[in-house]
């Protein structure tokens, strides 16, 4: 097994069920969508199974039934209050008299999502219960991938090898991946893909490449999976030939319609554009004295009509700033209320970028007349690329349940962003993707669990963390309760692991430059950004280390809402996990367990490469549960991991008592390199595509 078929890999059903394999399946309607609900259910309840179920044309005892509410047969089963709950994803599945289970939905998709769930459950559900009364509506309207993906094959913080989109192919020639890809994706919610990098190519809208994206969106549109594109806002002016590209001038935007115009008549479903302006040097409106309102509402306005939205990221910053970390709430906050209601801000969820950990964006619950959307990263840009096995459910479970008090208690980041708070039209949640051409799609068999673990919490964002990486280890590995319990117990640490061997207790931005692999936290490049260098982070001087973003600093404190403020205004109250983003701290300020930071850094830096240790012991003690090639792999994987969480540890540590001029503890083990010959090691440009 190469990991090729994801979490299709192991089809078991959940030993103990009571639930019992129908014998008849009746799909009343016919579409290219349920087409795939029909194989899906014939070919996963044959491998469940082993049995051919046969097809019938009506509601039979011991019989399965997928249709739409449109279906008077089916319908008369629900009250019409439930159905029209449902929305257009949401479904029911419930087992009715005669022993008939029904899977009902508004749509032929909401009947596919219905679809998958059913098969999920049959192997992973082990409540024992042998009627089906199952009602899911999703968290978010929209559940999109972010693929970094250049045109020329190559992937932005990519570490699965090349792009999965064969453009030069396009559109005659068509990859058999496409499809899985869509199938992967409509198995556990996901309904949009972006399709190429937010740095991005104009020339993705010339029509040569309209015509492959058409492609792509014609294979995608029966698993519900809509095309977006990435735009460079200077594509009027590059690739139109217009003297501007400002948004305020008539030209431009007759060009934009001209180009929507275009888009819609080849894809009318095209779900909108996402745009990365004035943001690392890409072009937008402010080159024109235009805001970041003027820029979106232009394009939103284009868009209107073919109901179209406009994504407009919110990750900016200039190296003038004196805190990187305030200045994409500065920048929007004053815009709140000013942007057309088809366009949504997409936030990051920490102020900074996709650190191991960060407090959550104060750009969340902030703006209350402005529909936001999480930006996640699935990528594993900053922990550890494809090498390290970090299960990111955690992660992103903790910011999506983050209080932003922002709307009184209660106001987690999920409940602003999926409406619940505030009357928002749109919801959606994006996730920058992790997948490439490698063999098992992400490089490493566990980065898979991030994919699936995203598109689950997309769909639905009260899951837990551990059952969702229980689900995914059944469908992917084994049932056996051991390797389930041991497992899930590691990749639920892993992630507090990595935090532990790179950036404990609120460090953040201490690795290597450019790549973003490795440690290093000396890193000095004469004439760089200084927001690019960890100096600008850590601050780490003979008094102490960390960032103070307290009132006495920056106070970016001041962009959270009571009574978080005061909390992380405080160091006596701040959360550990995040005392140096908000504090800098002398290297003996005492921690509530009486160790001081100095000895708690070595702590904790040391802990995580214990960690990693028993994630080896545990992976190798579980080996006769897992087929050989993915048992090697992840074992060979591990491995680089510990070389590397060991390299963190001493990096970091040797650096830093550069200044605190305080030993190791004794009980810890002691660093085997010297800090000169750490900064010599280059990292290994293999690593980047
Ligand atoms: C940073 C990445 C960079 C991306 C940028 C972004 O290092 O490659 O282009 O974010 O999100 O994390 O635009």
């Amino acid at each position: 097994l190469d990991g090729s078929e994801l979490w299709f890999t192991h089809m078991e059903t959940i030993e103990s069920a009571s639930f019992a394999c129908p014998s008849f399946i009746w799909i009343p309607q016919s579409s290219p969508t349920f087409t795939i609900i029909h194989k899906e259910l014939k070919s996963g309840l044959n491998k469940l199974y082993n049995r051919e179920v046969k097809d019938v044309s009506r509601l039979n005892s011991n019989g399965l039934c997928v249709g739409t509410s449109s279906q008077k047969d089916l319908s008369s089963y629900f009250k019409k209050e439930e159905l029209s709950v449902l929305g257009n994803d949401g479904y029911i599945i419930r087992t009715t008299g005669n022993n008939v289970t029904i899977i009902i939905a508004n749509t032929d998709l909401g009947a596919l999502y219905g679809t998958y769930h059913y098969l999920r459950y049959l192997q992973t559900d082990n409540t024992h219960k042998a009627n089906f009364d199952i009602v899911e509506v999703p968290s978010y309207q929209r559940r999109i991938l972010n693929h970094w993906d250049n045109l020329d094959g190559t992937v932005e913080r990519g570490y699965a090898g090349h792009s999965i989109w064969q453009w030069k192919d396009l559109p005659q020639k068509i990859s058999p991946g496409y499809i899985e890809y869509a199938r992967a994706n409509a198995s556990i919610g996901i309904n949009g893909t972006v399709l190429n990098n937010v740095n991005a190519n104009p020339a993705v809208l010339s029509i040569e490449y309209l015509k492959k994206v058409k492609t792509l969106a014609d294979i995608f549109r029966p698993y519900g999976i809509k095309v977006y594109l990435s735009i460079n806002f200077s594509s009027p002016s590059v690739l139109g030939g217009l003297t501007t590209a400002d948004p305020l001038n008539k030209d431009v935007r007759i060009w934009w319609q001209d180009k929507a115009k275009q888009i819609y008549s080849l894809i009318p479903d095209f779900g909108g554009f996402v745009v990365k302006a004035n943001s690392e040097g890409l072009p937008g409106p402010q080159d024109f004295g235009r805001t970041h309102a003027d820029g979106a509402n232009m394009l939103a306005d284009v868009l209107e009509s073919y109901g179209g939205i406009i994504m407009w990221r919110a990750f900016v910053y200039n190296p003038n700033g004196n805190d990187r970390a305030k200045q994409a709430y500065n920048e929007f906050k004053p815009l709140d209320g000013k942007f057309r209601k088809n366009v949504i801000l997409q936030v990051k969820n920490g102020p900074v970028d996709f650190q191991p950990r960060e407090p959550f964006s104060p750009l969340f619950g902030a703006m209350q007349h402005t529909t936001l959307m999480p930006e996640l990263q699935i990528t594993q840009e900053y922990l550890g690329f494809s090498d390290h096995l970090v299960y990111l459910g955690t992660l992103f479970k903790e910011f999506l349940n983050s209080d932003t008090y922002t709307n009184g208690r209660n106001s987690t980041v999920s409940r602003i962003t999926d409406g619940s708070v505030y009357d928002d039209s749109i919801t959606a949640v994006a996730g920058v993707a992790n997948i490439g051409l490698d063999s098992n799609w992400c490089g490493h068999h566990f980065a898979q669990a991030n994919w699936y673990a995203f598109g689950r919490l997309a769909w639905n964002h009260q899951l837990s963390a551990r059952k969702i990486a229980k689900e995914w280890l059944m469908q992917t590995f084994s049932h056996d309760q051991d390797f389930l319990n041991q497992m899930s117990g590691v990749m639920m640490e892993s992630r507090e692991a990595t935090v532990n061997y790179m950036t404990p207790l609120g460090l953040h931005h201490l690795m290597g430059w450019g790549h973003h692999y490795g440690p290093e936290p000396w890193c000095e490049i004469s004439g760089a950004r200084p927001d690019w260098l960890p100096t600008y982070y850590h601050k780490a001087d003979s008094i102490g280390v960390g960032f103070n973003r307290s009132s006495s600093g920056s106070n970016a404190v001041s962009q959270y809402a009571e009574p978080l403020l005061s909390v992380y205004n405080d160091p006596a109250l701040c959360p550990e996990e995040l005392l140096l983003w908000f504090h800098h701290l002398p290297w003996n300020y005492e921690l509530i367990n009486g160790r001081d930071l100095w000895s708690e850094l070595c702590y904790r830096y040391s802990m995580g490469v214990e960690q990693v240790k028993y994630f080896q012991c545990t992976w190798n003690s579980l080996q006769s549960k897992v087929d050989k090639n993915r048992f090697n792999d992840v074992q060979n994987k591990l491995a680089i991991q510990l070389k590397e969480a060991i390299w963190w540890r001493d990096a970091c540590l040797l650096y830093f008592q550069t200044f605190s001029h305080r030993p190791i503890p004794s009980q810890l083990d002691q660093p085997k390199s010297k800090l000169e010959d750490l900064k010599e090691l280059k990292f290994l440009k293999t690593h980047h595509n």
